[in-house]
């Protein structure tokens, strides 16, 4: 029988791109905690980022392929320890470099999405306590001013802080980040407080800078499922996970969504999907209409409108992306109609790059990248991903 299929428009506008993080893709950024984190003698770490994806110097080759895939926006981040190096000291020249990319990146059609902490920090603030310190939003408020100053007039759309939550629950909770720690709970909490105060400053000093463009933060979401007596647990995870921020949104003008799975509480709290549950190489469940569900939660809680900062999937089988992201953005167009204010959709990522703990073991890229050479190759997706970008409209398979 013939493959039917269904359209599903979206609406001119729309922003569809890719994202990135410094820390993952540039290369040598050896004065950041992370880098630190991950060369210590007893590290969690599977590898370090060493090269990453080469991508300080290959920038303009990253931009090209965003454009060629038909693009209209790209999400990348500028890395504090190269901005600020030592406490106090700007580096003109790393501000330069990305106001080029800033550039760079209009002059190709490209809406430059610019992150300020996607989970590194330069070792000097590291080394006074990080986001444990109560100077940590003055701190980053004068870094963030700087960057204003520099990059203000060129920048469309401004995510503060990379999933501040993850930022706590794996450094303070899991330990899987810097600092290491593990279930200190009390420290996690204190963190979030702070890691909130340090965005709405950022917050008011982008308002105040040059340039005017929309600013929000970008929040680690799943979708909370409580079966018999997990609802407790999956409420008490929800509060300090998400709606903590969420609530502290009040005056964005976004709020950056991104999600990968969906996420099941029990009675002894958290539990995996069950057996014969369908997962990722990541050991998420596959749930990619977890994007619907989670956009839709975080509209109705701020009031704000949603861009989907980061959605993906790590695979090395490129069709099961394809699948992924088609049901992914079904499940975000069926949010739209019902009239859900969702702005754009970004997918995680670019390029196969560094996944932190897990080193280069997962392939969540639309462009492959040999680890030797650099040498980027498109991958299926990420025509499959532009044609839809191009035109707007997702073609959907039906039985
Ligand atoms: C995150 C980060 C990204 C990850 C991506 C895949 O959400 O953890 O923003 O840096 O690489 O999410 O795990």
């Amino acid at each position: 029988m013939a493959t039917q299929r269904e359209d599903r428009s979206f609406p001119e506008g729309f922003l569809w791109g890719t994202a990135t993080a410094a820390h993952q893709i540039e290369g040598g950024n050896w004065n950041s905690d992370w880098w630190e984190f991950e060369n210590k003698k007893d590290t969690v770490v599977v590898e370090p980022s060493g090269d990453a994806c080469d991508s300080l110097n290959r920038w303009e080759e990253d931009l090209d392929l965003v454009a060629s895939f038909g693009l209209n926006s790209y999400r990348f981040s500028i890395e504090w320890s190269r901005i600020e190096p030592e406490e106090g000291l700007f580096s003109h020249a790393a501000l330069d470099h990305y106001r080029r990319v800033c550039l760079g990146a209009r002059s190709r059609g490209l809406l430059p999405i610019v992150t300020f902490h996607h989970f590194s920090s330069p070792r000097w603030f590291a080394a006074i306590g990080g986001f444990e310190s109560p100077r940590a939003p003055e701190l980053f408020g004068r870094y963030v001013k700087k960057c204003s100053e520099w990059l203000g007039d060129v920048i469309g759309l401004a995510c503060t802080i990379n999933e501040p939550n993850i930022v706590s629950m794996m450094g303070y909770g899991l330990g899987v980040f810097p600092p290491g720690v593990q279930n200190a709970s009390d420290r996690q909490v204190a963190v979030n407080a702070i890691l909130l105060s340090a965005h709405q400053r950022a917050v008011q000093e982008l308002r105040s800078g040059p340039g005017d463009f929309p600013i929000g933060l970008t929040l680690s979401m799943a979708e909370l499922v409580a079966t018999e007596g997990g609802e407790e647990s999956r409420d008490e995870f929800q509060e300090v996970m998400e709606d903590s921020y969420l609530r502290g949104t009040k005056g964005d003008d976004f709020i950056g969504v991104q999600c990968y799975s969906r996420f099941h509480f029990g009675p002894q709290g958290f539990r995996g999907p069950g057996p014969g549950a369908r997962s990722t190489p990541m050991g998420y469940e596959w749930w990619p209409q977890c994007v619907g569900a989670t956009a839709r939660r975080a509209a109705a809680v701020t009031g704000l409108p949603v861009v989907v900062t980061e959605n993906g999937v790590s695979t090395q089988n490129d069709a099961e992306r394809i699948e992924y992201v088609t049901e992914a953005l079904v499940s975000l167009h069926d949010a739209m109609n019902d009239g859900v204010d969702i702005r754009g959709y970004l997918y995680w990522s670019l390029l196969d790059n560094f996944e932190w703990t897990f080193g280069y073991g997962q392939y969540f890229g639309l462009v492959e990248v040999d680890r030797a050479s650099f040498v980027r190759t498109p991958k299926a997706s990420a025509q499959f991903y532009g044609a839809v970008a191009r035109s707007g409209v997702l073609e959907v398979p039906t039985k």
